[in-house]
């Protein structure tokens, strides 16, 4: 087994975490160990998101926009019932794993996606890997979650079974330590209008995707996806705009989610994935120029109702109709009419640009670079640490127990590791777990959601002499709150950040 050292870490932090685990490697039981082994591999590898939420609420056709290719199967089939981790790999490939550990190679489909039935015996199957070489997975593990029903709690046993499972590929784990260690390491969570942001069932999908941790604002974006279904006209102050409506729904969804997610972002991801991954051709936009050359009651009818727009008598074949129609859905053809209302001339190239632009994809990909990739290290490392204490506490023995807790309270008073204390804090707080006032609980999430240590002060663009001042102010008021006022629960959080802030400090004095 490769030591530490030789390993490539995604930062400072989970390169602390990684010499903890292999510093206990030989004071713990082989079991343990064996565990640890696997913590270590997981540290090295990308980013494991998880995308959740409730059943056809897009999860597979967003999974395909971010990929950039139709590969997750949609709609029907078997495979929708199955975790897939898409993951790179020099040569295209997938894989099913089987329950016992087997694997067995399945070929893609003709159009180069997952087939929709497998073949194989769907009740002996652990989940699916798909390897592709692909440069967005170069730094993210994108994992396709199976939709989870409102009150269904077997569903979210099965999805907290699969993404619990076949991670053990030496087969060296017993399953509490397995499922210890598993799990995503961030969730992009799916919502849909109909979806009410405040259901605790809808909540719990989170947990199911990560394996029982904590989801909160330093690892789980939430989207509210098909936006384009959204009626402009139930939601106030929207007039007609659909996607005026979906952003004004999104921040009242995010009022209701935060601070268990960073983000609320509308999507259209059926519009995504159609412009991104190659479902938009030159015959599609033929299709629609000839649609533009309608007359005006032709093309007001036809716009009418999906029924309408298949089955209304008009020079456009109804297959071709029907094939834009499920690439784009009306709320798309109407933006393409209008983009060549306004330039007749106006190229497939530049058309399949401008749906791609009305999907909001844009800005998801942007959250998804400013809240996952930028802090891979630290959700990582916490993750790990996670997993570190869990498998101590499986071990059953006591005097484990207690050196693996000392030797990460070691770790955690190292200035260059506070933020991972930083992490935990915030996580209860937005747990609820500890409650805080409003202004405070702001405070925590801002101290710990960034790296930035302007954006840390919520002073952003100031000068050092300015941050500095502050951070020393802070610290010094954390601390008096820590001592008086605080509930015991508080006063450990106030420590924390009391300590944040004095770090902050010296190293802005520093230089
Ligand atoms: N209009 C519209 N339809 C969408 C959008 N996103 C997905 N769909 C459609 O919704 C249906 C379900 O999409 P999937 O991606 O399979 O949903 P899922 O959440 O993966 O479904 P399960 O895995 O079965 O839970 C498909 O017919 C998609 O084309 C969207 O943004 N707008
Ligand atoms: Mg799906």
């Amino acid at each position: 087994m490769s030591t530490a050292s030789e390993q490539h870490w995604p930062g400072p932090l989970s390169a602390a975490v990684a010499r903890l685990c292999t510093g206990l490697q030989p004071q713990v039981s082989e079991q343990t160990a064996a565990g640890f082994a696997e913590v270590l591999r997981r540290l090295s590898a990308p980013l494991q998101v998880a995308v959740a939420g409730r059943i056809k609420s897009g999860k597979s056709t967003l999974v395909n926009a971010l990929i950039g290719r139709r590969v997750a199967p949609t709609d029907v089939g078997e495979c929708t019932r199955l975790v897939t981790r898409f993951q790179y790999g020099t040569v295209d490939r997938v894989e099913v794993v089987f329950r016992d550990g087997s694997k067995q190679a399945v070929p893609f489909d003709a159009d180069g996606g997952i087939p929709a039935d497998l073949g194989v015996d769907i009740d002996q199957v652990s989940h699916l890997e798909a390897y592709l070489t692909n440069a967005v997975l170069r730094d993210l593990t994108v994992i396709d979650t199976p939709g989870l029903g409102s009150m269904d709690a077997a569903s979210v046993a099965r999805t907290e079974e699969l993404l619990g499972a076949g991670k053990d590929e030496d087969g060296e784990l017993d399953p509490v330590s397995r499922n210890a260690v598993a799990g995503a390491e961030a969730v992009l969570y799916v919502v849909t209008q109909g979806v009410r942001a405040d259901d605790e069932h809808a909540l719990a999908s989170f947990t199911a995707a990560t394996a029982s941790r904590e989801a909160g604002p330093v690892n789980a974006i939430a989207v509210l996806n098909k936006a384009d279904t959204i009626e402009a006209s139930t939601v106030d102050g929207a007039g007609d705009d659909v996607w005026k409506a979906a952003t004004l729904l999104a921040e009242k969804q995010a009022e209701l989610l935060k601070p268990k997610v960073a983000d609320v972002l509308p999507v259209i991801g059926l519009l995504a994935e159609t412009a991104e991954s190659g479902g938009f051709t030159a015959a599609d936009a033929e299709a629609l120029r000839e649609l533009a050359k309608l007359d005006e009651a032709t093309r007001e009818t036809l716009l009418m109702s999906a029924d309408l727009f298949t089955s209304w008598e008009c020079d456009v074949p109804a297959g071709t109709r029907s094939r834009i129609l499920e690439r784009m859905d009306l709320y798309g053809i109407r933006c393409a009419l209008e983009a060549i209302d306004a330039d007749p001339e106006i190229t497939a190239g530049a058309l399949r640009r401008r749906l791609l632009d009305s999907s909001g994809l844009a800005s998801v990909l942007q959250r998804l670079d400013t809240v996952f990739r930028a802090r891979a290290d630290g959700i990582k490392a916490a993750a790990g640490l996670a997993s570190v204490t869990a498998l101590s506490h499986a071990s059953g023995d006591p005097g484990e127990r207690q050196r693996v807790h000392d030797a990460i309270e070691v770790l955690l008073a190292k200035p260059e590791a506070h933020q991972l204390r930083v992490l935990e804090a915030l996580t209860l707080v937005a747990a609820g777990a500890v409650t805080m006032p409003p202004d405070l609980a702001e405070e925590v999430m801002r101290v710990g959601s960034s790296t930035d240590a302007a954006e840390q002060l919520g002073l952003p663009g100031r000068h050092r002499k300015e941050l500095t001042d502050y951070a020393l102010e802070r610290a010094n008021w954390w601390r008096s709150f820590s001592s008086f006022g605080a509930t015991p629960a508080q006063g450990r959080i106030a420590h924390v950040v009391h300590r944040a802030y004095f770090l902050l400090w010296q190293q802005l004095r520093s230089g």
